[in-house]
Order: structure tokens, then C-alpha cells, then sequence
């Protein structure tokens, strides 16, 4: 099933619904994940200022701006003043392959060209200790590292990788969030892990 994302906890499926139509102005979907207890708004239009200025509407919704729910329940999440629309698989699959499901959902995988990006996609992922692909690899030329959606070389102006990572090891050019190689870790691309993708907010 593909259905999670970054949520917040509720109690019950009814509780994440009363939740998903208390904070959206019209609440088009919504995944609850029974295990975790994870409910995961559907992003949709917010138009009051009442309900932004909660503290889950802030953290969910932007005014005037949705994502694309149309394929799957991409939902906004926001850090400072940067806000982006994510989808976690809960499937595995290589780099490549993760990378052309993001591509058929009209997304990439997940990109971290600012500070702000890389706490999205830590709070996105908290409740869940396994890995997920990036929009990060070296495979064009070893130890330059590329951004999947512009091709534009990582900077490192900020830190991004764990301690003694990159290290290419046995070969690896594909670059995970890892909960161990904390945060980000470069990994063999053949390796089947799930993924994050992201896109552009609508509006
Ligand atoms: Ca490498
Ligand atoms: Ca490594």
C-alpha cells in the first residue's frame, strides 16, 4: 500500500478525519496508519488564517497552496519559511527504480539544498527507523555529488553527511537517510530501501 507521509499521532481513523477536516478547509484525503497511529492530512487549499495559525496548520498548510493528491497523498511540510510537498513509500526499491516512481507521480526524489530541508526531512521520518532514498549520487563521476532534480553539484555549505560519510565503501554512490549513519549516508544504489519524494506546491 502507498499511503504514508509525514503526520502527526491520532488516536483513531475517526480522530485523524475530524483532524484532516478541522485543519483543511476541504479535506480530500487523509491515510491513517493503524500500527503507528500516524495520520497524515491530504493537503489541500487552506484559505483561513485562523486555522494557519494553529500550530498543526501552520505545520501542515500553506495558505492559498496545496499539493497534488491526484496519484498519491503528497502533503506539505514546512520548516521556517521553506515549505515543499513530500510522499514517503512505504514500498522498497533500488535508487533507480525509486527514482522513476517519484518521476511517474510527476515528482523527484527528495532534495536538501538548504538547512531547512534537511530538518523536513528529519521530522518526516522520526516515527520510522529505516532507510529512505534521496535525491543525492555520485554516479557520474566518483565524489561529486549531484542534486537528481537540476543535476546542480552539492556545495557543502552546510553538514549533511554523518560522521566518516561519504565513504564510498564497496562502491557506493547513492545517497540515503539512515538512521544509524545519521543523517545521510552514501549506500550501493542496488540496495532496495524506501524512498521520499517530493514536488512543488500548487497555487
Ligand atoms: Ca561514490
Ligand atoms: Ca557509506
Amino acid at each position: 500500500m502507498l499511503s504514508s507521509g509525514p503526520g502527526y499521532q491520532a488516536t483513531s481513523v475517526s480522530a485523524c478525519a475530524t483532524l484532516c477536516s478541522k485543519y483543511v478547509q476541504d479535506c480530500y484525503s487523509f491515510t491513517y496508519n493503524r500500527k503507528s497511529k500516524l495520520c497524515t492530512p491530504g493537503s489541500r487549499l487552506i484559505s483561513s488564517a485562523t486555522l494557519f495559525n494553529s500550530t498543526l496548520g501552520r505545520l501542515y498548510y500553506v495558505p492559498g497552496k496545496y499539493c497534488d493528491t491526484s496519484k498519491v497523498n503528497f502533503t506539505i511540510a514546512t520548516n521556517g519559511s521553506v515549505s515543499t510537498c513530500l510522499w514517503l513509500s512505504d514500498i522498497l526499491a533500488t535508487y533507480n527504480d525509486s527514482l522513476y516512481k517519484c518521476q511517474d507521480l510527476g515528482s523527484n526524489l527528495f532534495t536538501i539544498k538548504v538547512p531547512e530541508k534537511l530538518n523536513i526531512l528529519l521530522n518526516a521520518v522520526k516515527t520510522f527507523n529505516v532507510e529512505y532514498w534521496i535525491g543525492l549520487n555520485d554516479r557520474d563521476q566518483e565524489g561529486v555529488f549531484r542534486w537528481v532534480d537540476d543535476g546542480s553539484v552539492w556545495t557543502k555549505s552546510f553538514p549533511l553527511f554523518a560522521p566518516y560519510q561519504p565513504d564510498n565503501m564497496l562502491g557506493e554512490d547513492c545517497i540515503q537517510y539512515h538512521p544509524i549513519f545519521y543523517p545521510i549516508n552514501d549506500y550501493l544504489c542496488s540496495h532496495e530501501s524506501r524512498f521520499i519524494c517530493e514536488m512543488n506546491l500548487i497555487g
